[in-house]
């Protein structure tokens, strides 16, 4: 997971051995990671990714639970193991796809892709929560929070995936989500049920992973656009919108047709996690979380991200 550099430094008749701990893109190398979504909670980051376990990149994802890793750096992740698995749903029957998870008044939710079971067509988004960051995560509901018959005007089976949670800073929480079309719904206090109507977004070139974030003054949606992806962004005054696309944030990772980020403020620096296929038997199906710095611009735009095999200094 980390680099060490032990340089002798000899000084006035003796040796002191200096450590110099850096990062390295992937930032996790121990076990395949995806879908990365980090949050900050009491002074720590808690990464949540899915786990690819394809042997190869000929096929197509095998994904069957959650990880959850933590740093006090974003250099040095402990692996904190698995928070949640498929089987933990009852109703559904493979793919733990793209996650998010959230805190709200000491309750952790863990809102999250899987396939249906055989009575509802299709993907559907699940919700989880437990006392601790770390899991155990348990069902919250014992069905599905959004299914496929949910959302009729697309024709796709694969419309209702990788949710993202926001709560804004009056505590009104919402959750974004979508594949071909980005959707948003209000969610009740209990963080657990809709609180009205699941509403479309209209952002360019839109693919899936919408995830929604605050800095400053501003609310930022990204996403993946295209196939093979990219990352592009738009901004609002308001988390309802309206948005304003901005342009490019991310190129192609190049070895891996998905790219999926999550963005996150720690303290004082900006970081942008995604992942590639860079391990050496890497791909499509067999990903990695990387780790960059994210700049913002004095009017709030973003720079574009400059992906790296070195990944990001430790914070202090
Ligand atoms: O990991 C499976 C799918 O690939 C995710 O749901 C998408 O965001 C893409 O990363």
């Amino acid at each position: 997971m980390k680099n060490k550099i032990f340089a002798a430094i000899a000084a006035t008749g003796f040796a002191t051995t200096a450590v110099i701990t850096h990062a390295a893109n992937p930032a996790i190398t121990d076990v395949l990671t995806a879908d990365p979504a980090a949050m900050v909670h009491d002074g720590t980051v808690y990464l949540y990714t899915g786990h690819d376990e394809a042997k190869d990149n000929k096929g197509f994802y095998e994904m069957h639970k959650w990880l959850v890793f933590s740093s006090t750096d974003m250099v040095n992740w402990k692996n904190e193991g698995s928070p949640l698995a498929v089987k933990d749903f009852k109703w559904a029957r493979g793919d733990a796809w793209a996650s998010h998870v959230v805190e709200k008044d000491g309750k952790f939710y863990f809102y999250t892709t899987v396939r249906h079971d055989e009575t509802k067509p299709g993907f559907a988004i699940g919700v989880a929560v437990s006392d601790s960051p770390t899991g155990p995560f348990k069902d919250a509901l014992g069905k599905a929070l959004i299914s496929n018959d949910m959302t009729t005007d697309t024709k796709i089976d694969w419309d209702d995936l990788d949710p993202a949670a926001f709560i804004d800073d009056n505590g009104e929480a919402y959750l974004f989500f979508g594949n071909t079309k980005p959707r948003w719904a209000k969610l009740k206090d209990n963080m657990i049920e809709l609180d009205g109507p699941i509403h479309s977004l209209d952002l360019p070139n839109f693919t899936e992973a919408l995830y929604a974030h605050k800095h400053g003054d501003y609310y930022y949606l990204t996403y993946a656009m295209g196939f093979p992806e990219k990352i592009g962004y738009a901004m609002s005054k308001s988390i309802e919108g309206p948005w304003e696309y901005k342009g490019i944030l991310n190129e192609l990772a190049g070895n891996s047709n998905t790219n999926h980020q999550s963005i996150i403020d720690y303290k004082d620096r900006s970081f942008f996690i995604y992942h590639n296929g860079g391990t050496p038997e890497g791909g499509s199906f067999r990903r990695s979380v990387c780790i960059d710095d994210l700049y913002y611009n004095e009017d709030g735009t973003i720079k574009r991200i400059v992906m790296t095999s070195e990944g990001v200094d430790p914070v202090k």
